[in-house]
């Protein structure tokens, strides 16, 4: 059945990989599952269509047969449990990779997201300084947690895992705009050892190609 996902067709991040259709394209990547991408504009995303599948006026949405999702965490979910590779098959190692992607959107993401939004809307307000200051705290915890977790380990938890890929995509976020990652060694190389992975790339290069063409076009 083929599966279609949502996209920005302009994305602001100009090809950057920093939207989250990211992380599903590099989801199915990694689950050798092939997929349509229909390109919408930020008009279209508050169109009763888009809401019908997306009620929040957001991309990415996830469609294969009678199966409508939206959600980026729930759609990387559910091509990890029903494709091999992003889950592992012990019950009890499977549960702790879930509680990764869980940490990685509710606990890593929330301070980074905040951030960069801040940087964009709140760069005016007379408060702006102290906010970013207190996010900035709050972001240098959370990757001092994750650095001292993740030690010397390749990974999270044994083999790469959904939890591997939500929280690097979440990382990359920090990357694009901060310097932060620079003083946890470990956590660097782990955003590297994501972004070399193959299926990395290609969503990546996916990615990248629509903002090209949009600009060529
Ligand atoms: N919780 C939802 C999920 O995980 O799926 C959040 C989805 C979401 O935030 N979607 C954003 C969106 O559609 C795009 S990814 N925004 C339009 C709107 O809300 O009206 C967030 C994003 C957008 C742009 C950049 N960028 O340019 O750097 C990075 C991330």
């Amino acid at each position: 059945m083929t599966i279609t996902i949502t996209a920005f067709e302009r994305s602001p991040d100009r090809g950057r990989g920093l939207a989250r259709d990211m992380r599903v394209r590099w989801a199915l990547d990694e689950a050798g599952q092939p997929y349509d991408v229909r390109l919408v504009s930020f008009k279209a995303i508050k169109e009763p269509a888009h809401l019908a599948l997306q009620p929040f006026g957001q991309i990415p949405t996830y469609e294969e047969g009678d199966l409508a999702l939206f959600e980026s965490g729930a759609i990387v979910l559910h091509i990890a449990e029903r494709h091999g590779g992003l889950l592992p098959d012990d019950a009890n190692a499977r549960a702790r990779a879930i509680a990764w992607m869980f940490a990685a959107l509710n606990t890593v993401e929330p301070p980074i997201f905040d951030r960069s939004l801040a940087r964009i809307l709140e760069r005016d307000e007379p408060w702006y300084e102290k906010r970013l200051r207190s996010l900035d705290e709050t972001i240098r915890k959370r990757l001092a947690d994750l650095s001292r977790r993740l030690g010397e380990a390749d990974w999270l938890d044994g083999e790469f895992s959904a939890g591997d890929l939500l929280m690097v995509s979440v990382l990359l976020r920090l990357k694009a705009s901060s310097d932060m990652l620079d003083d946890y060694p470990n956590l660097s190389a782990y955003v590297a050892r994501g972004e070399a992975r193959p299926a990395y790339k290609r969503a990546f290069a996916a990615q990248l190609a629509v903002f090209t063409a949009a600009s060529a076009g």
